[in-house]
């Protein structure tokens, strides 16, 4: 037994420390879900090789098309592929009106679960008519089709309402995680030239009122261009508030349009369905635009074969639809389906810590996919909360967001699943749209610890910095060598940023050979399976956001008094990741409180309290390579108390031994 009580080869979280593949043991799919699953014969695999890419009709024949394509892929402009592209449909259609036509009217679409305690269940009819009139209401307020409509609320209904709105006339929607700042707002919405957003006065945060609409307010006053605002009444007297100029009440502008209906848009399948900002390398976040077509044809496949969703289940994502995991499996995919989609707007810990299992017993949850971090903080509480419940309702579990490693999969397997629920590792990003690799639960062994091959149709990779594949075991770059229908079209108003951020790193452009860089590094073993280890690039993964280092460092540097910044990720004892913040002041000396109290302020008023470090280290200076390029690498390596290599190559290298010392004291 090693120190923290681990297995000598296997480290704290059940990794194999030598690092060559996920041990433990593997299971096989139970026969009982393997007979019931949507998927489960294993000639898959084959059978997309053998039809590449006409395989991938399978996955549109899932929607309804108001117009049938008759190309699957055009590849003549790559990286900027075509899916599906003569091909026409509404994505708000697909996921309310169709379901009507088919009988499903009083079936439940939406149950969603308020943070204190309320419910709200909509019908597909409720929906389909409150959709209809939303979407008449912003008609009315002038959004035409391919106007870009920002939309910034909390985890309520009347976030996946506007959507489909949006959907239903042809209006692109931007949703903006509601727990960003002013500022994240502000520059989302200027870098889209949106003119419109909805939002709401405030909501709970652990049973207080929480102001949302004056960091709206905020935003629109740093913006050029005027601004439509719908506000959603959503805590009513608990915190009044006035409306302004160009400010609509969302429930008034329902009454007024009461029983309105409005035809859906027919799209192209390649028209923009919606645009979502995520971090990248450079300050600037990147707005990744996705198709209508491909994307949701890719979502509905992956619910439909990845999560085995049928359109009689309960099922729930518990994620917040202002990131991509809610938009494709909260909203597109089980909506696309027919099914019902738990939406949950509180914390996982009130009022008290055996919140999600509740729900689960209660709404007779068949399907579950939360991230690590939360499984973490599950197994942290212990198994008495999920033990308190019957969660025997449950079919297949699900996993997103950042690795998962074999100790919390086989605790989630355990005393969630029952210990024969299978469960899915999913690993895909905002630019996939979709599912990209993980096994299918009704044909694969699950290897705990690895997400699994990559799916039917996808040609993802693991190779060296050459291109060339790794052999099984060792580590390298995760790539996907051909297209796939839930790809992002492009970056937002930056066709050249698409291409020199995903393809320039290993395509050959004169060859016409062109490879999807994921910026995560994986590894591979004997039968393909992929275990991804985390991002190479300047990009933070915690609890599931994606956060640059240059965007909080930006932040840390626009205090008074602060000369530079440098950002890291830090594995906490229970592998969450946390950031630490390495900060030299102009002085050159230990700050007091006030600059320390104004860092976190600023980085919460700048993106969000999701980014404040957990760690400020003041140092004199920062690491630097001899051109003057700050040694990140080497910090996060100090903040993991890892031991560090070469420190030669640096300008400074004797202020590494300083910044130890400081950091051994904070620690
Ligand atoms: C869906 C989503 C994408 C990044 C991705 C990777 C990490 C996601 C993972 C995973 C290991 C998994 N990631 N799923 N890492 N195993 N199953 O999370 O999108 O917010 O864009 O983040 O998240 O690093 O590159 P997004």
């Amino acid at each position: 037994m090693t120190d923290d009580g681990s297995d000598e080869m296997v480290d704290r979280n059940g990794w194999d420390r030598d690092g060559t593949a996920p041990t433990g043991t593997t299971h096989d799919p139970p026969a009982s879900f393997v007979e019931q699953a949507n998927v489960s014969d294993p000639g898959i695999y084959e059978a997309f090789e053998a039809d590449w890419p006409s395989c991938w009709t399978r996955a549109a024949d899932l929607l309804s098309w108001d117009e049938p394509y008759d190309t699957v892929l055009e590849d003549a402009d790559a990286p900027f592929y075509r899916w599906f592209p003569d091909g026409r449909l509404n994505a708000a259609y697909n996921c309310l009106d169709r379901h009507l036509e088919s009988g499903r009217k009083n079936h439940a679409a939406i149950r969603w679960e308020g943070k204190q305690g309320e419910r709200r269940t909509y019908t597909y009819r409720d929906l389909y008519v409150e959709v209809n009139e939303f979407a008449a209401a912003l008609r009315d307020l002038g959004v035409e089709e391919d106007d870009v409509v920002t939309i910034y609320l909390p985890m309520i209904p009347e976030l996946p309402i506007a959507m489909l709105a949006c959907a239903r006339i042809g209006a692109p929607h931007s949703v903006v995680f509601a727990g960003l700042s002013a500022d994240a707002l502000a520059t989302r919405m200027d870098a889209a030239d949106s003119e419109f957003l909805v939002t709401c006065d405030g909501y709970y945060r652990r049973g207080d009122a929480f102001n949302q609409k004056s960091k709206a307010d905020n935003a629109r006053l740093a913006l050029e261009q005027d601004v439509r605002t719908v506000v959603v009444d959503r805590l009513g007297d608990d915190l009044p508030h006035v409306l302004g100029d160009d400010e609509y009440d969302y429930h008034e502008l329902r009454d007024a349009f009461a029983g309105a209906t409005v035809e859906p848009v027919s799209r192209d399948a390649e028209d923009m369905l919606f645009l979502m900002y995520t971090s990248g390398t450079t300050g600037e976040p990147k707005g990744v635009v996705h198709s209508t077509g491909g994307y949701l044809a890719h979502v509905a496949w992956t619910s439909h074969a990845v999560l085995d969703v049928k359109p009689a289940d309960t099922y729930w994502c518990a994620a917040d639809i202002g990131w991509i995991t809610g938009h494709s499996y909260i909203v597109y995919g089980p909506l696309a389906l027919g099914t019902t989609t738990v939406m949950y707007e509180g914390p996982p810990d009130y009022p008290d810590r055996d919140r999600l299992w509740e729900i689960v017993d209660r709404n007779a949850v068949d399907v579950f996919y939360t991230a690590p971090t939360a499984i973490r903080a599950f197994m942290k509480w212990g198994e008495e909360y999920p033990t308190e419940h019957d969660l025997s309702s449950l079919r297949l579990l699900g996993s997103v967001g950042e690795p998962i490693s074999p100790r919390p999969w086989n605790w989630y397997r355990d005393h969630v699943g029952g210990g024969d629920c299978p469960v899915v590792d999913t690993w895909w990003q905002t630019e996939t749209g979709a599912v990209t690799i993980s096994t299918l639960p009704g044909v694969d062994e699950m290897k705990p610890g690895s997400a699994g091959p990559p799916l039917p149709g996808i040609d993802a990779n693991v190779v060296d910095e050459a291109g060339n594949p790794v052999e099984p075991g060792r580590t390298g770059y995760l790539t996907i060598d051909r297209p796939w229908p839930g790809m992002a079209q492009t970056l937002y108003d930056n066709d050249e940023r698409f291409v020199t951020e995903y393809w320039q790193r290993f395509s050959d452009p004169a060859a016409d050979d062109w490879r999807y860089f994921s910026g995560d590094t994986a590894r591979i073993d004997e039968d393909g399976y992929i275990t991804v280890l985390g991002r190479v690039d300047d990009v933070i993964n915690v609890s599931g956001h994606r956060l640059g280092t240059m965007e909080v460092e930006s932040a840390i540097t626009d205090v008074d008094g602060v000369a530079e910044a440098a950002v890291v990720g830090r594995s906490s004892p229970a592998g969450d990741t946390e950031i630490y913040a390495y900060v030299s002041t102009e002085s050159g000396r230990e700050p007091g409180d006030r600059i320390r109290a104004a860092i976190r302020e600023n980085v919460a008023a700048a993106i969000g309290p999701i980014a404040t470090p957990t760690e400020l280290v003041f140092t004199p200076e920062l690491p630097k390579t001899r051109s003057g390029k700050i040694m990140r690498r080497l910090l996060e390596d100090v903040a993991n108390g890892e031991s560090l290599g070469d420190t030669s190559a640096l300008r400074n290298p004797e202020i590494v031994g300083e910044i130890q010392a400081e950091v051994g004291d904070e620690g």
